[in-house]
């Protein structure tokens, strides 16, 4: 029999991590589930104890990586692909309004924990000639936003840091992808950002916004390609948000 492929999915425990962790599950991948709670991963393993092993990882501490990794059971160990979600939105206040620990927790989880997780986990499929990485941006990457400062600036460095990262490997078979996804609802994003229930609610009030289950659709079919394809980058938005809308202030405060 096949032994089925690995994939390693950050930030498990609920929204796009989850989603893309249960997808996968059902494209017949064996899937390592990490984040930082172990309770929700649990109960995510427990519907598929087979196929899914729960990790209790926090990418913005990489001093604990690599131990982390090496205490994955022996048939979890050679990751074919590794979906970098783990990552978060902290304050919506322009500058000066900001706090300064959120604009470093973002930095070590978006962006150092990314890295670091990435190099290590890269070195074994450039020995065993095989892997994808597919890592979550955002939309605010490319487009800047009152209050999306260093949130969005740490999403431009995955799409550039993947995107130099190809060029990297380009003499390796390992496929790189960014996806850069816009309003996407049902997940505990604006929550964590906003810090208010209700305040996260209100943003997807009345309005038709992406779900986990579509961004886990698209790494599906990403990974689904054959061999010879890559695919770079998706920016992924709902039909009700638009890329565009340049402002001019004609007053000062
Ligand atoms: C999430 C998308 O538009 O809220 O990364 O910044 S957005």
């Amino acid at each position: 029999m096949l032994s089925k492929n690995i994939a390693l999915v950050t930030g498990a425990s609920a929204g796009f991590g989850k989603a893309i962790a249960l997808q996968l599950v059902q494209d017949g991948y064996k899937v390592i589930a990490s984040a930082r709670r172990e309770d929700k991963l649990k109960n995510l393993a427990s519907l598929y104890p087979e196929d899914i092993f729960p990790l209790k990882l926090d990418v913005s501490k990489p001093l604990t990586l690599q131990e982390t990794l090496d205490s994955l059971p022996e048939n979890f160990q050679t990751i074919d692909v590794l979906i970098n979600n783990a990552g978060l939105a902290l304050g919506i206040k322009p500058v000066p309004h900001i706090d300064l620990n959120d604009w470093d927790q973002m930095i070590d989880t978006n962006i150092r924990g990314l890295i670091h997780l990435t190099q290590f986990i890269v070195k074994g499929m450039i020995e065993r000639k095989k892997g994808h990485i597919v890592s979550l941006s955002s939309i605010a990457g490319t487009y800047p936003y009152l209050g999306g400062n260093v949130y969005g600036a740490s999403k431009a460095f995955v799409t550039q840091f993947m995107l130099n990262l190809k060029v990297d490997l380009l003499k390796t078979p390992i496929k790189l992808t960014t996806i850069e996804p816009g309003l996407t609802s049902g997940t505990e994003f604006s929550e964590v950002r906003l810090k208010d229930k209700e305040q996260a609610q209100a943003v997807y009030a009345n309005v038709d916004a992406l779900t986990a289950e579509d961004i886990a659709k698209t790494v599906s079919w990403i990974l689904g390609l054959p061999d010879h394809v890559n695919i770079n980058r998706i920016e992924m938005m709902p039909v009700c948000q638009a890329p565009g809308g340049l402002t001019v202030s004609k007053t000062t405060d």
